[in-house]
C-alpha cells in the first residue's frame, strides 16, 4: 500500500491519530500537499460517501471519518495557506440553514484564504438573515454558501431572495457549491457563480470580483 492509500484507508476506518501521523510522514517524504489532499484525504472520504450511500457505513462511523479528515486537514492547512497574498476581497462563507456538513466549506475557506481573501466563516446551519447582516456589517463583497443536502439547497435561494429584498443583489455577489449543487441550480436561483470544488471556488470568486 502506498502512503496515500494508507492515509485513505485510515481515514475510512476513522483512525484520527494515524491519519495525522501519516499526513505528517507523507509531507516529510516530500509528497505534494495537493496530492496528499486529493488522493489521501479526499480519496478516503469519497469511499466513505459511497459506503454511506450503500448503507455499508453509518453516521457514527462517518463522524469518525470526518474527524480523521480534520486531523489531516489541520496539518495541511498552513501549507495550503502559505501561498496567499493578503486582502484581495472579503467573503462571508457558511453552510446554509439546516445543514451541518462543514468539511467542504472549510476547505473552500482555506483555499480562499490562501489566495488572499479575507474569509468570514459563519460556520454551519446559517440562516439567510445572518448572511445578510454580516455581509453588510463587514462590508464584504461576496457571500459563499455551501449545501450538501437536497433538502437544504432551497435555503440558498432564500438567502438570495433576502439579498434582493434588502436591495443588495446587484452590489453583493453570491457563489454556491456543495456535492448536490449544480451550475443549473445556480442559474435557476439567480446565484452569480457556482464552483464544483475548492480550487475552482478560488477562480470563480476572483472572476466574480473582476480580479482575474
Ligand atoms: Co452527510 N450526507 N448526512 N454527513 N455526508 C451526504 C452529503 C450524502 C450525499 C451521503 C449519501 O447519501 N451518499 C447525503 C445527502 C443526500 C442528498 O441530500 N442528496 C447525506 C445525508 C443524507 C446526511 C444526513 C441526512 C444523514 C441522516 O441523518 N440520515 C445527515 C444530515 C445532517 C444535516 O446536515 N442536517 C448527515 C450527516 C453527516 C455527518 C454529520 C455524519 C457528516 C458531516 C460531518 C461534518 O461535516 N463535520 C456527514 C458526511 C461526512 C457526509 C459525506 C460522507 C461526506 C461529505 C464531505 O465532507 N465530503 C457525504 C457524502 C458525499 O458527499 N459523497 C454526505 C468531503 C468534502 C471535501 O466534499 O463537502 O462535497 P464536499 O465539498 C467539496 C465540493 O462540494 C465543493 O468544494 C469542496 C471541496 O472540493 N464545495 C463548494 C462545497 N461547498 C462549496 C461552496 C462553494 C464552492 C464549492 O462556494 C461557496
Amino acid at each position: 500500500m502506498t502512503e496515500l492509500e494508507e492515509i485513505a484507508q485510515n481515514l475510512i476506518e476513522g483512525n484520527e491519530n494515524e491519519v495525522g501521523e501519516l499526513t505528517q510522514r507523507a509531507l516529510a517524504k516530500g509528497i505534494n500537499v495537493i496530492e496528499i489532499l486529493n488522493k489521501g484525504l479526499l480519496g478516503g472520504m469519497n469511499v466513505v460517501g459511497e459506503r454511506f450511500k450503500q448503507a455499508e457505513m453509518f453516521i457514527p462511523e462517518v463522524l469518525l471519518a470526518a474527524r480523521a479528515m480534520n486531523a489531516g486537514m489541520n496539518i495541511l492547512k498552513p501549507l495550503l495557506l502559505s501561498a496567499g497574498f493578503r486582502n484581495v476581497g472579503s467573503i462571508v462563507l457558511g453552510t446554509v440553514r439546516g445543514d451541518i456538513h462543514e468539511i467542504g466549506k472549510n476547505l473552500v475557506g482555506i483555499m480562499l484564504s490562501g489566495a488572499g481573501f479575507e474569509v468570514i466563516d459563519l460556520g454551519v446551519n446559517v440562516p439567510p438573515q445572518r448572511f445578510i447582516e454580516v455581509v453588510v456589517e463587514k462590508k464584504a463583497q461576496l457571500i459563499g454558501m455551501s449545501a450538501l443536502l437536497t433538502v437544504t439547497m432551497p435555503a440558498m435561494k432564500d438567502t438570495i431572495d433576502e439579498l434582493k429584498g434588502a436591495g443588495l443583489k446587484t452590489q453583493i455577489k453570491t457563489m454556491i457549491g456543495g456535492a448536490t449543487v449544480t451550475q443549473r441550480y445556480a442559474d435557476e436561483i439567480g446565484a452569480d457563480g457556482y464552483a464544483q470544488d475548492a480550487v475552482s471556488a478560488v477562480s470563480k470568486a476572483k472572476e466574480l470580483l473582476n480580479l482575474n
